[in-house]
């Protein structure tokens, strides 16, 4: 065999075994999800899960096998390598190190992923990325996928302490991006490498953290929070139904006031309408509303936040002030006062949002497809 036909077996190769099929992909409708997720999809979509949805892992069985989480190394020139976590390879400590982590019922091989290493390769050149594979796992039931977060954050937190040693790459350098369950995962890492390096992960950003079952979280241990890392940046598109509702970093953004986005389909309706006409009839509900969408379209408004992210990496388009213009209140008027006299609080959504100063909220809008970012109209 030709040196150049062996790359390209051992590339099929790796691209076909390194994660389980996920459902993230475009191709793959909302129908081919096995049925008892569709329905709890629906029902987080009408808001209609008991606020005490399961959050005791105590009783869950996980699947858990050698295996099931696998780390690896990507850099600029296509290939990449899976880490052997014992013994993770070199790093070159020059180069800038960025940790991403998918969500539930993805993988890293969604169109999502690939796209945002490749604008990060596009922006810094041969930059060093780790990319968490714990598909096994998150595709999968909630109970599942849930209740293996705390335990896959926790090895990534083993390996980048592993590797600060081994290559001299302090963890305050390092940047974890993460959605959904993966941005929550970014909080036990940030966790683990405190309780294991004794110092925080530089940068954490969550793209809209998984809500559901975090959202009844009082014990921040249980959740990211603000502590996780020195500067943790949320960016929230879909709180309240699928994210996470509230503030829970050190800058937390609000594009479009962060539950809907536009240019995202209402799903929610054609559930209601469908609701209307089928009562009492799940199957027919969803046969009638979202079966024939790709999941990341009927999660549009919770995928947002990733192509948001990835427009960001090269663009400093995303304007944003703290202004609450989502509400009313004497102090959001106040707030749109200062503004006028060019006195309100701005910063810059994505990868170049600054180091912390001040723990706040910023709001933005945004254009309704791609370019989505609108610079100083959008703040
Ligand atoms: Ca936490």
């Amino acid at each position: 065999m030709s040196k150049l036909v062996s790359f390209i077996v051992l590339c099929t190769a790796l691209n076909s075994v390194t994660a389980k099929d996920s459902y993230c992909y475009g191709n793959i409708t909302f129908g081919n999800i096995p049925f008892t997720i569709q329905e709890l999809i629906a029902d987080v979509l009408l808001k209609s899960i008991p606020a005490t949805f399961f959050t005791d892992c105590s009783n869950v069985n996980i699947p858990i096998a050698n295996d099931s989480i696998k780390f690896y190394f990507f850099n600029s020139t296509s290939s990449y390598v899976r880490i052997d976590s014992d013994n993770p390879p070199q790093l070159d400590p020059s180069k800038r190190l960025i940790i991403l982590a998918h969500g539930w019922l993805c993988s890293m091989n969604d169109s999502y992923f690939p796209d945002l290493r490749q604008a990060y390769f596009k922006r810094y050149g041969d930059c060093n990325i780790i990319g968490v594979d714990w598909s096994d796992l998150s595709v999968n039931v909630w109970s599942i996928a849930y209740c293996s977060v705390p335990i896959v954050g926790a090895k990534l937190g083993d390996l980048l302490c592993k590797i600060a040693s081994t290559s001299g790459i302090p963890v305050e350098s390092m940047h974890m991006v993460g959605h959904s369950m993966g941005g929550q995962m970014a909080g036990f890492t940030g966790q683990r490498v405190q309780t294991q390096c004794g110092s925080k992960i530089g940068n954490i950003t969550a793209l809209d953290p998984g809500g559901i079952s975090y959202q009844v979280q009082l014990d921040e241990s249980k959740r990211l929070d603000k502590g996780d890392g020195i500067a943790v940046q949320v960016i929230h598109t879909n709180a309240g139904i699928l994210g996470y509702e509230g503030n829970c970093g050190t800058t937390d953004f609000y594009p479009n006031c962060g539950t809907i986005q536009p240019g995202c389909l209402d799903v929610i309706q054609a559930l209601k309408n469908a609701a209307l006409l089928w009562p009492n009839n799940p199957q027919a509900i969803l046969n009638n509303s979202l079966v024939n969408l790709p999941l990341t379209e009927v999660l549009c408004d919770h995928f947002r936040s990733i192509v948001y992210f990835i427009e960001s990496v090269n663009s400093k388009q995303f304007k944003a002030i703290d202004c609450k213009k989502c509400t009313s209140t004497i102090l959001d008027s106040l707030c749109l006062l200062a503004q006028a006299l060019n006195l309100a609080d701005y910063t810059i959504m994505g990868e170049d949002c600054p180091p912390v100063n001040e723990e706040d909220a910023y709001f933005l809008t945004t254009n309704s497809k791609s370019p989505f970012a609108k610079g100083d109209a959008g703040a």
